[in-house]
């Protein structure tokens, strides 16, 4: 039995694996793990269906005269090297990209930074998670001076007096979460739903605001008014610990609750009502997740519900805070070293000298060396076939998780080169000249970071199907091809102890961090620097006692660092030490309803797929709960457009057409449709949404859209 973690969702379950008799993997019930103590969603349970060796690619494929056929490693390895070396001399390094994800452990995202900057020396790499918690990581590096994405561990819930939760629907994308909020109301604490839907979540809420898709920063702002205008402020909390506050209040003071109202349909009554839920206990929270993030002004939203987190004194002490609820497996850790277009391993910055000069010497290059930042991940996607002509994808499935992915899909046909690394064929596998099967969570090991920023070792528990190897020897192998023979190992604790010293003196600080401690500690916090006369070696190992540096305290021990579980207790990380409030003003979304397109379209997910799709449709039991696409619906809209419950209706917006069976529900707003965006093909939500994007966090705006219905005729 081994224990480890689940492949999906950033709530990175704990469970035990253990091979059966008969083959295949049994999972049962691991307790011993905080997060979930246990519990699993159905995604969960059934993922040892991914180890089958009948649903994964178990060897390489290469396209010969137009169709992918069975190749050996070399011949695979070869073809990647020569396409990406060919555009890198015809083209120059720019025009090689890569793509990346946020569900790649700590090791595979460091490796694949590096290999982008220093063995194709391109600065064109950017990852899913740009699609993801991009907004809410702006607006938290901006107020905080840190961006992880809860402050506080999960367990912290339960004990604040009111949370508001917006635009998360927790009881389907983290059900094991769900148990944080009933034991809140247990304790007497209250809960507040933001969305557009009364979800499954929504109903364990003592209020729920619907709002109009893409006001949450209106209604953000129309909260702030009334905490002012109420006098509801914590002056000695915004005097010691803030900064911006003056500009910020003149900017909310313009947002009146009845403009409010008009904006976001919510009444000014519920208004008033959050505010008093939310200002009336001494500790109170605020988590969003995609629903006010994934839009073109995701990063001021976020910004508005933080500065109300400012002004009322909830942030920075126990049990109050604003956290985002980050969504893939290692989409914490993912986004801080350096698969990120901007970025340098240790969430540093590629344009700081210090940063650039640290990580160089790391990585034994010449600082001038790397590459400068390169374009967002929906730009990056947009360029292939202009100035991007070859592409190494590793994580993600674009094709059906791009906005507008009908292009996308186009762009990725007009490249000169593709290669993918999956597990699966994926959709966008499936267009590419050579498909590299790797091997996946339970079947390697590795490190993630979960929501709460716990750093976890994920541990293999059965061995891989022959045939297949994994990113991180792909990474290997292709440099050595490039003539870059070392510092690209294929053991995950050798690329885990480089990290370590690459992160070392930056904001994700994990140098303190071992695997042993992981094992034994069962995860750690990140930021967690090294004590500074320990040696990696000797650090956690009790038969050899540490001594102060100086000499002068030769007996003591010198403690590892215990790793950060709550993060701006005393100041947070600006350089002053103050938060930062943020004067932003409402704006629509990027695309308004009109005569020819006259409702709003949101998109999100259904508890029993996830994300592409690429990994839960090939399993069974979760096609059975969750066969295919649907149109949710009001009735009054239904009845509007003579549409019933299961007919096929389509849905036109300026990108595409996509056409799914109708759900009606009064669950809905009747101004709203939704869709999950987990299928590919005539269903596909993503060939409607809008890549506008937020000017800061490039976040496209998946969550709203204009679109028009239509009945299909048989
Ligand atoms: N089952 C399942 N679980 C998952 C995933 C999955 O694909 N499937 N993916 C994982 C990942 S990567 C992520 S990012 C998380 C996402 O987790 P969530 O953010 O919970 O998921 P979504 O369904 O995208 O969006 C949440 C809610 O936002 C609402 N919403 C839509 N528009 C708006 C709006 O304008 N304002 C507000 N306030 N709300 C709005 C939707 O109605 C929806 O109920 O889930 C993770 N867990
Ligand atoms: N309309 C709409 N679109 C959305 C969203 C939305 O709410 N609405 N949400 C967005 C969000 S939040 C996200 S996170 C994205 C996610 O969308 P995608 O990036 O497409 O995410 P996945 O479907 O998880 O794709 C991951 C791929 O990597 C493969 N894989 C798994 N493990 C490994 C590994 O270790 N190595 C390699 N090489 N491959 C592996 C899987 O098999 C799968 O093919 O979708 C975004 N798209
Ligand atoms: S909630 Fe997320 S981590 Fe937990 S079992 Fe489900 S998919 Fe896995
Ligand atoms: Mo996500």
């Amino acid at each position: 039995m081994t224990p480890t973690h689940c492949p999906y969702c950033a709530l990175q379950c704990g469970m035990n694996l253990t091979p059966a008799a008969g083959g295949g993997v049994t999972v049962t019930e691991r307790v011993d793990f905080p997060v979930n103590r246990g519990a699993l969603c159905g995604k969960g349970r059934t993922a040892p269906a991914l180890l089958s060796p009948a649903l994964r690619l178990t060897e390489p494929l290469v396209r010969r005269d137009g169709v992918l056929v069975p190749a050996s490693w070399e011949e695979a390895l070869d073809r990647v090297a020569e396409g990406l070396t060919r555009t890198r001399t015809e083209h120059g390094p720019d025009a090689c990209g890569v793509f990346g994800g946020g569900g790649l452990t700590n090791e595979k995202a460091y490796a694949l930074g590096k290999f982008a900057r220093v063995v194709l020396g391109t600065s064109q790499i950017d990852y899913n998670g740009r699609f993801c918690m991009s907004s809410a990581a702006a607006a938290g590096n901006k107020a905080f001076g840190m961006d992880r994405g809860l402050p506080f561990p999960m367990e912290d819930i339960p004990k604040t007096g009111c949370v508001i939760l917006v635009g998360s629907n927790l009881a389907e994308t983290m059900p094991p979460a769900l148990r944080y909020l009933t034991e809140l109301r247990e304790n007497g604490g209250t809960l507040i739903v933001i969305d557009p839907r009364r979800t499954r979540t929504a109903e364990q809420a003592d209020l729920h605001l619907a709002p109009r898709p893409g006001t949450d920063l209106a209604l953000a702002l129309g909260l702030l008014h009334l905490v002012v205008s109420q006098g509801r402020t914590d002056e000695a909390f915004i005097e010691e610990r803030t900064s911006g506050w003056e500009e910020t209040r003149a900017a909310a003071m313009a947002h009146w609750p009845e403009y409010v109202e008009r904006i976001t349909g919510v009444p000014v009554p519920q208004l008033r009502e959050a505010v008093r839920m939310f200002c009336e206990p001494a500790n109170a929270m605020v988590l969003t997740a995609r629903g006010p993030e994934q839009q073109s002004k995701g990063t001021d939203t976020v910004s508005a519900w933080i500065n109300l987190c400012l002004a009322t004194g909830r942030s920075g002490r126990p049990y109050s805070g604003y956290g985002c609820l980050t969504g893939q497996g290692n989409g914490q850790g993912g986004r801080e070293h350096g698969q990120k277009a901007d970025q340098l391993p240790g969430y540093r910055k590629l344009t700081d000298p210090e940063a650039r000069r640290h990580v160089a010497g790391v990585w034994g290059v010449d600082p001038d060396s790397l590459p400068g930042p390169g374009l967002s991940a929906y730009e990056l996607l947009d360029a292939l076939g202009s100035d991007i002509h070859s592409l190494l994808l590793m994580g993600s499935n674009p094709v059906v998780s791009a906005p507008r992915a009908g292009h996308i899909q186009q762009r990725l046909e007009s490249l000169d080169f593709l290669a993918v690394a999956d597990v699966v064929l994926s959709e966008t596998a499936a267009l590419a000249d050579v498909v590299l099967p790797v091997t996946q969570w339970a079947e390697e090991t590795g490190t993630t970071t979960n929501l709460e920023g716990r750093v976890l070792l994920r541990r293999q528990a059965v061995a891989p199907p022959d045939g297949v190897r994994s990113d991180l020897y792909v990474l290997h192998q292709l440099a050595a091809r490039a003539g870059v023979e070392k510092g690209f190992p294929v053991d995950p604790e050798e690329v885990f102890e480089e990290l370590r010293r690459a992160s070392a003196g930056g904001i994700a600080d994990y140098s303190g961090i071992t695997y042993r401690r992981l094992a034994e500690e069962n995860g750690v916090f990140w930021p967690c620097p090294a004590q500074d006369d320990q040696s990696d070696e000797q650090q956690h190992d009790p038969r050899h006692p540490q001594r102060h540096e100086h000499g002068h305290d030769d007996q003591a021990l010198a403690a590892p660092h215990p790793g950060s579980p709550r993060l701006f207790l005393d100041r947070f990380a600006t350089e002053d030490g103050r938060a930062r409030f943020a004067p932003v003003t409402y704006r629509p979304i990027a695309e308004e309803p009109d005569a020819e397109y006259p409702v709003l379209l949101t998109t999100g997910r259904v508890v029993a797929q996830y994300q592409s799709g690429a990994q839960t449709r090939r399993v069974d039991e979760l096609n059975a709960a969750a066969p295919g696409p649907f149109v949710e619906l009001h009735p009054r809209l239904a009845a509007r457009l003579g549409a019933e419950e299961g007919d096929v209706i389509a849905v036109v917006s300026r990108r595409g057409r996509a056409v799914a069976p109708a759900r009606i529900t009064t669950s809905i707003r009747p101004d709203t449709v939704f869709m999950p965006f987990h299928w590919p093909g005539e269903g596909r939500a993503n060939t409607l949404t809008n890549p506008a994007l937020d000017p800061t966090s490039r976040m496209p705006e998946f969550k709203a859209c204009a679109v028009r219905l239509e009945t299909v005729r048989p």
